[in-house]
């Protein structure tokens, strides 16, 4: 289902500062279905697995520590141009850089405590949600 389907966590600090329920608002608002949804502890693990494309970069350490710091929730969701229109409704990685009434705007603390994570392509999306979710958890 090529361009229909993203990949989204609530990060630890959206989660922490108590924002699930205004992020989800936020995301059915814009017109997205929920597929398939958990609230989950990632080991360091999985979270090195999950950003292995950042292994090089100078904060992949600090990333790992802090996705790894509490519960995030990780979900599927589905709209038609899915990846496109959810980094548009999360805004740009640094929250000071984001547009007002983006997700990051509204609740991100900084570039590396960024509230949400939004796959970056339809391909990424797949691999993601598969990362998260067996096919039996998908609704849809
Ligand atoms: P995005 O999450 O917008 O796709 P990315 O893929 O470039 O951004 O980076 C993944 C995450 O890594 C990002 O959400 C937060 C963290 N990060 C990125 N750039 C950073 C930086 N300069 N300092 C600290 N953390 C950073
Ligand atoms: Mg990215």
């Amino acid at each position: 289902m090529a361009g229909k389907r993203t990949f989204t966590m609530i990060k630890p600090d959206a989660v922490e500062n108590g924002n699930i329920g205004n992020i989800i608002q936020k995301i059915t608002d814009a017109g997205f279905g929920i597929s398939a949804m958990k609230y989950r502890q990632l080991t360091t693990y999985q979270a090195k697995e999950f950003y292995a494309v950042h292994a090089e970069r100078p904060f992949y350490g600090e990333l790992v520590e802090y996705m790894t710091s509490g519960p995030i929730v990780a979900a599927v969701l589905e709209k038609d141009n899915a990846v496109e229109d959810f980094r548009k409704l999360i805004g740009a990685t640094n929250p000071a850089e984001a547009e007002e009434g983006t997700i990051r705007k509204l609740y991100a603390e900084s570039i590396g405590r960024n509230a949400v994570h939004g796959s970056d392509s339809d391909e990424n999306a797949e691999i993601e949600a598969k990362f998260h979710f067996g096919q039996e958890e998908f609704v849809n």
